[in-house]
């Protein structure tokens, strides 16, 4: 069953900074409280994971994700495992909202944010989680959309269902990841944001890679969301990648 959540605490929604829908929605975090391991409605609802001189914080009703130093840092949050991000049950919609890149030192190619879903028991950086449906995205514009089941792999370099180059990286603000393994097939659907002007790319995985996914999944017994932010390797000493981040939802799907 879905669990259903009330979106109280998002003191920002009369400044217009978080937009909660009326339908379906199941979970919000706008971050409000200034901790981030409480969401504004669930208590100790992230657990976070960080290498050296890295940062996650929660500031002006914003998440900040903030690797630092040297290449391969690592800033991450994991959720409670939550039946709403289940998409083998029902269609999920994970959408990250108020989205931005900022970077000191290091290139936009080695900007980079990650985020999606896993079945994954604990917190570390996401090349060492298995089991990930999961983004990639570059401030250059660099995107992938890829899938694993195995340890040691970083999100751009499992399975690739799509890889592309977007145009105005810089400027993307929102991401919705829409994903959809209830029926045979896994349909996977992600919208990009720039200020209100959307693009979209779907697919789905082929039956044997739909079955591989689903019984490591199910073997794993949960469902979690995941984000990070990482450096490339243009970062030295001083260095940084930081992701914002307004609100994350996750909402049954459309599909
Ligand atoms: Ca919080």
């Amino acid at each position: 069953m879905m669990k259903k959540y009330n979106a109280v605490g998002c003191a920002a929604i009369a400044a217009g900074l978080c937009v909660v829908s009326a339908a379906a929605q199941s979970f919000v975090d706008c971050f409000d409280n200034g901790v981030v391991a409480e969401s504004d409605s669930i208590s100790r609802f992230w657990r976070e994971a960080k290498s050296a001189d890295c940062a996650v914080s929660e500031n002006a009703s914003a998440l900040i994700l903030r690797s630092e130093g040297a290449p391969s840092r690592r800033a991450t949050i994991l959720s409670k495992n939550m039946d709403e991000a289940d998409f083998w049950s029902a269609p999920v919609s994970l959408k990250i909202i108020g989205f931005s890149f900022d970077q000191y030192g290091v290139t936009a190619a080695d900007t980079i944010f990650h985020f999606g879903f896993t079945a994954h028991h604990t917190e570390m950086a996401m090349r060492n989680m298995k089991d990930l449906f999961v983004v990639s995205f570059r401030k250059s514009g660099d995107l992938k959309l890829a899938w694993n089941t195995v340890e040691g792999v970083n999100p751009e370099d499992g399975n690739i269902l799509r890889s592309e180059t977007v145009s105005d990286g810089a400027d993307v603000d929102s991401f919705d990841l829409q994903v959809n393994g209830s029926g045979k097939k896994l349909v996977w659907k992600l919208i990009l944001g720039r200020n209100g002007k959307l693009e979209a790319f779907s697919g789905e995985l082929s039956a044997p890679d739909t079955e591989t996914l689903k019984e490591a999944w199910q073997s794993a017994g949960r469902s979690r969301i995941v984000l990070e932010s990482q450096t490339g390797g243009s970062a030295g000493p001083g260095e940084y990648v930081e992701v914002r981040i307004d609100q994350v939802t996750v909402d049954l799907g459309s599909e």
